[in-house]
């Protein structure tokens, strides 16, 4: 049974009008080296692409999808072969998942983990058929009522050990799928008032919790990456897990820094008063930047809209940090992000992913001309240059003190400023993207 009423999708170039045709990714196409396919390792998020209906909190479900239909096992299977037809036909060469996307509890937490076993063979056997691969898996912490109050951070002991058995299998699953991360996004973790909250005891827990994960995944032979994803707030007021320099420090505190990277949203870095760009910068400057969760919020709104992303400007400085990064290793770029509930046909779905591809195809190009020509790098570097001699190049190397500091400042008080510059910058950033 086929699920979408289309063909596979064919790259026609920049002219085409075809709504089902990709205009820039082509994945053979090579670029710095690399074709785009290497570059952009595409994913596909299971849940808001075979899960997602529509639903919001003031109505149900507009999209009636025809593979989330019968009973629990069967209604897997269907999705694993909708998501599975989804990714050929795109030339998504990778996958997403949180075990419970996968597939439904069942009526204890034993019986879920024989679901998880059955439904996750069948899962292989697609993507021995196919060559699709996961790029992470995940365990959703945060759906059930039992997570109202967190995971690791709950107050209620019970709930602690539920979650590490919860990860322990969503970890085993993700190994036996040979996937290439495994990511912690904290759900719940964080508080809505300090009224009722020991802050200190639930950070200890949650570092607990993740030292015990990295133990597990040593002890199994576990490989893949673990990454943290930041998010600053929703469904919490405050999550711990605010931002990438937040969760570097929790993690520098617990000595935990050695074993995980960032899985960066580009919605939580907006949602966190940074741009897409501030957070995969501060990830990759401190050799942690790990995966990507591609997708756009609404800058009129205030709350996570997963939206897909087609701004070209956002994508394009997204792929320079990632071609500075020397690309994504073990990471990709995964579509974390919903159609509108008013684009409810299978089709649309095709067209938001084609559209989220095309921008990121058309940003790794433009980057990739950037960073070839050194167009905005040569004018940081010079902007830089009074530390390459002189007293510059002193404190550079950490070679000074206050009173010598102090000596220099007095010889040299009639201070000469440049110009930023940066009008000019964005204007040469323009006309690349115009090109
Ligand atoms: C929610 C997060 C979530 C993670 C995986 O806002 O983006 O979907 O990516 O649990
Ligand atoms: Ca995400
Ligand atoms: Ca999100």
């Amino acid at each position: 049974m086929e699920y979408f009423n289309f063909k596979k999708i064919n790259y026609e170039g920049k002219n085409s009008t075809n709504p089902l045709a990709f205009k820039h990714y082509n994945e053979n196409e090579i670029v710095l080296g690399k074709s785009m396919k290497e570059h952009l390792r595409f994913a596909m998020s299971w849940w808001h692409t075979l899960c997602a209906e529509g639903a919001d909190q003031f109505g149900v479900g507009t999209a009636d999808r025809p593979w989330n239909k019968g009973d629990i096992i069967s209604a897997a299977k269907a999705k694993v072969d909708a998501g599975f037809e989804f990714m050929s036909k795109l030339s998504i060469p990778y996958f997403c998942f949180h075990d419970r996307d996968i597939i439904a509890e069942g009526k204890n937490l034993a019986e879920t983990n024989e679901l998880l076993d059955i439904i996750s063979d069948y899962i292989l056997e697609k993507m021995q058929e196919t060559g699709i691969k996961c790029l992470w898996g995940t365990a959703n912490c945060f759906n059930h009522k039992r997570y109202v109050h967190g995971a690791g951070t709950s107050c209620n002991a019970d709930v602690f050990a539920y979650a590490a058995a919860q990860i322990k299998k969503a970890i085993e699953i993700t190994k036996k799928l040979g996937g290439e991360n495994y990511v912690f996004w904290g759900g719940r973790e964080g508080y809505e008032t300090l009224l009722n909250t020991n802050t200190e005891l639930e950070l200890d827990n949650f570092a607990y919790l993740l030292k015990l994960a990295v133990d597990y995944a040593k002890k199994i032979g576990f490989t893949g990456q673990f990454l943290i994803e930041p998010k600053p707030k929703e469904p919490t007021k405050h999550q711990y897990d605010f931002d990438t320099q937040t969760v570097l420090s929790f993690l520098r505190k617990y000595n935990l820094d050695a074993y995980f990277k960032m899985n960066i949203e580009a919605n939580h870095a907006t949602l966190a008063g940074h741009t897409f760009q501030h957070e995969l910068n501060l990830a990759r400057i401190n050799n942690v930047l790990g995966s990507i969760d591609a997708n756009q919020g609404d800058m009129l709104l205030g709350w996570d809209t997963d939206q897909f992303p087609t701004n070209v400007y956002d994508a394009t400085l997204a792929m320079y940090e990632v071609i500075k990064n020397g690309g994504l290793h073990k990471g990709g770029l995964n579509f974390d992000s919903k159609v509108r509930r008013g684009s409810f046909e299978e089709e649309d779905l095709a067209i938001a992913y084609i559209a989220g591809m095309d921008t990121f195809a058309k940003g790794l190009k433009v980057a990739a001309k950037l960073y070839e020509d050194k167009a905005l790098e040569l004018f940081v570097e010079n902007r830089y240059s009074s530390y390459n001699s002189g007293i510059g190049l002193e404190i550079k190397n950490q070679n000074v003190d206050f009173e010598a500091l102090e000596q220099y400042a007095l010889a040299h008080d009639q201070i000469k400023n440049e110009s930023g510059k940066q009008e000019l910058l964005e204007t040469i950033l323009n006309q690349y993207i115009y090109k």
